[in-house]
């Protein structure tokens, strides 16, 4: 028998409505189930989104200090089961425990963070036009915010959601990914045991349509906040109506590795952004765009390590490279690498896949790829670079932004000019200088242009902004009608 966990609705551990369950598997080891969760549909959102409504009556009455000391106490309490949480999220979605801490590391921070911030809901106050009249403004907090969430980062990328929202004094639906409930579960005890009250936060597990149509087409959601494919965001846009929403989405992140780099830097950046997380992050370097007169010794330096990448169970020490998630992404990466080899990209390293156990991929290194092949253009999120080259700069940028997304990017150089230019001119969200693509730090925004986002940022002080309504006030003390516009000139 295997475990049953529930859903968090109304105050209370509950199963769906319909009583229907799903499994959960550990991608490293796919014959061991982890759990079974619920299939919850739109019956169960409604009454989620109901308590939720009912709830943010209180909750958005208490001082924001008041509700910034709780999420200092989350913060406290992940401290405190990092190693814990850490174990059982690589057995449920397979990275290695040095990156499953590092997630539950960025909680921590963003849970201290946001407690803090609690104290500086700072809005501007500016001057009236007028004599004796005073203008300010102050942030009300919006309503109920469903908040739906990816497997890869599955504390990290909710907590970026969940305690902004909380801290502005909104209410939460959460619908995290069915590749990641238990992850989703221990979140949600700790938010309580830290004294959230019940009906603050609200855990309905389920299948993308089933449950997240509903949420974010139900009429008492106020705003949506979502990371995952651009398709699932746009397919949201359409249901969602006219609802604050805020999209993070793909990537095809490139670095450009230029004449003037440290080689020996951009291998071990490459290796990190490439194949860290087994590449399924929406930050992962999936493209490097090397100066052709490196070219050949960056490749013989790059297969030499990507060969000694030990790939396997995330929970064993030596293991540097986890499974991937599930079969699916098995199959859509195995159709990639087959992809590339149609395209005529040229198949250095890895491409080969192995699911007797877990699903696990060799880390993978395609040359000679060209900028408009599909494995330049489409996000793999695998452990799959495809190597480019160019002759000028201006080309380089050219060729790294030749990209519907534009999530991060690298530059490897000594030449200020280039790093420079960089910054000015790739169209991405972030660019790192002598780093690789991945690796925000929780308290700087994040966030894609072009079809990565919709302009709204995650992470540091701008989440703040997506998750409050300002409302504009004017006291006019003068005594009299003043009519602005027209009584000042
Ligand atoms: C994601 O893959 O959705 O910058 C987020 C990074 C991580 C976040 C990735 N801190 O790579």
């Amino acid at each position: 028998m295997s475990k049953k966990f529930m859903n968090y609705i109304d105050g209370k551990w509950c199963d769906a409505k319909s009583n229907e369950r799903f499994e959960n598997r550990n991608p490293a080891r796919w014959k061991e189930i982890i759990g079974t969760f619920p299939r919850s549909s739109k019956e169960d959102i409604n009454q989620a989104v109901e308590s939720a409504r009912v709830s943010f009556k209180s909750w958005s009455s208490m001082p924001a200090p008041a509700r910034g000391a709780i999420l200092k106490k989350v913060g406290d309490l992940l401290t405190k089961s990092k190693d814990e949480i850490a174990s059982h999220m690589t057995r449920e979605m397979g990275k290695v425990l040095a990156e499953t801490k590092g997630d539950v590391q960025e909680a921590i921070d963003t849970a201290y963070y946001a407690g803090t911030f609690t104290r500086q809901l700072f809005t501007y106050t500016v001057p009236s036009e007028l004599p004796s009249k005073f203008a300010t403004t102050v942030r009300r907090p919006v309503g109920v915010a469903a908040v739906i969430t990816p497997w890869n980062f599955p504390l990290a990328v909710p907590s970026w959601k969940i305690f902004p929202a909380l801290a502005c004094g909104n209410t939460v639906v959460w619908k995290p990914a069915g590749d990641t409930p238990h992850t989703a579960n221990l979140f949600v005890e700790i938010l309580l045991e830290a004294g959230l009250p019940a009906k603050v936060i609200q855990l309905v597990h389920g299948h993308g349509s089933e449950v997240g149509g509903p949420l974010v087409s139900h009429p008492d959601v106020n705003l949506i906040s979502f990371t995952g494919s651009t398709d699932v965001g746009q397919s949201i846009t359409r249901q969602a109506g006219i609802k604050k929403i805020s999209l993070e989405m793909g990537g095809k992140n490139a670095i450009i590795v230029t004449e003037s780099a440290n080689l020996d830097l951009v291998v071990d950046g490459i290796l990190w952004g490439a194949f860290g997380t087994t590449g399924q992050r929406c930050t992962a370097t999936s493209r490097a765009i090397v100066h052709e007169s490196v070219r050949d010794r960056l490749l013989a330096m790059l297969m030499n390590e990507v060969k000694k990448l030990k790939v396997g169970n995330g929970l064993e020490k030596q293991v540097q490279v986890g499974p991937l998630i599930n079969e699916s992404q098995f199959k859509t990466v195995q159709s990639y690498v087959e992809i590339g080899q149609s395209e005529g990209a040229h198949l250095l390293v890895g491409g080969k896949g192995d699911r007797s156990e877990g699903w696990f991929f060799e880390p993978t290194l395609f040359s000679d790829v060209k900028p408009a092949m599909r494995i330049s253009q489409e996000e793999i999120f695998g452990p799959v670079l495809s190597v480019l080259t160019y002759k000028s700069f201006d080309e380089a940028l050219e060729i790294a932004n030749t990209s519907r997304y534009g999530l991060s990017s690298a530059v490897y150089t000594q030449n200020v000019r280039e790093a420079f230019l960089a910054i000015e001119k790739i169209d991405s969200g972030i660019t790192y200088i002598n780093a690789p693509t991945i690796g925000a730090e929780a308290h700087l925004p994040f966030g894609g242009i072009k079809d990565t986002g919709n302009g709204h940022r995650e992470g540091g002080w701008m989440a703040y902004d997506f998750f409050s309504e300002i409302k504009t006030i004017y006291v006019d003390y003068s005594g009299r009608l003043q009519r602005a516009q027209i009584d000042n000139y």
